[in-house]
């Protein structure tokens, strides 16, 4: 991992990295992503309300993040095909050692996948256990806009995360609100057939220090 800058944001707590990772890093990533995806193929899962999300889904790693109408939760394994998820691939454990400085590393990460008109509303993150450990989020393909705000609610900012950017939600940030309002059709050619994946690092179970 090169040294990788970090930038000052509007909320405290929500740190980014712009252009963590460059060309060659992203082309590999979305390799090691799609070769796991045989074993734990997207699916579009349902809110606790019935209705299904725009957004695609997979998982890597021990847990999963699942929603459907029980509700949100983690679970081990796929809930179409029953099977435990596929491996986190092992270059976002590097990325994780080398931004957000959290010795207990993540045992879940959700995999998002944007085609066209998908987007994801203001939400925070909050189904882990500990809510204590930081959460790193790696954007990729088409750029989309983030907009974040503090956990009491308020005003907003929103900011462009491109492919190859970084960002986490630390400390005070870590129940910040925050959604994608909108993903920049066509900004990107990155992603077999087209759009835009998220992925998203988490310590999930319960892991003691
Ligand atoms: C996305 N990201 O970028 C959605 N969550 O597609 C998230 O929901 C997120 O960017 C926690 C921390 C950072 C994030
Ligand atoms: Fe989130």
């Amino acid at each position: 991992m090169s040294a990788i800058l970090e930038v000052k944001t509007a909320v405290e707590g929500f740190r980014l990295w712009p252009g963590a990772l460059d060309a060659q890093a992203q082309t590999d990533l979305v390799d090691a992503v799609f070769a796991r995806l045989e074993a734990g193929p997207f699916y579009r899962p349902q809110t606790p309300g019935g209705r299904p999300f725009s957004v695609q889904m997979s998982n890597f790693g021990p847990l999963g993040w699942v929603s459907d109408p029980v509700g949100y939760r983690y679970q081990p394994t796929h809930p179409e095909t029953g099977r435990a998820w596929p491996d986190i691939p092992p270059v976002l454990l590097d990325l994780w050692d080398a931004t957000v400085g959290e010795p207990r590393r993540p045992d879940a990460c959700l995999v998002n996948l944007y085609r066209e008109g998908a987007k994801m509303g203001l939400h925070q993150d909050k189904d882990e256990a500990d809510l204590g450990a930081p959460v790193l989020s790696v954007s990729l393909g088409d750029a989309a806009m983030f907009r974040i705000g503090a956990a009491q609610g308020g005003r907003t900012t929103t900011l462009r995360l491109d492919s190859g950017d970084v960002c986490a939600l630390t400390g005070p940030a870590r129940l910040a609100r925050h959604g994608i309002d909108r993903v920049l059709e066509g900004s990107s050619r990155l992603i077999p057939g087209g759009g835009r994946l998220n992925l998203t690092l988490r310590v999930a179970g319960i892991s003691p220090r």
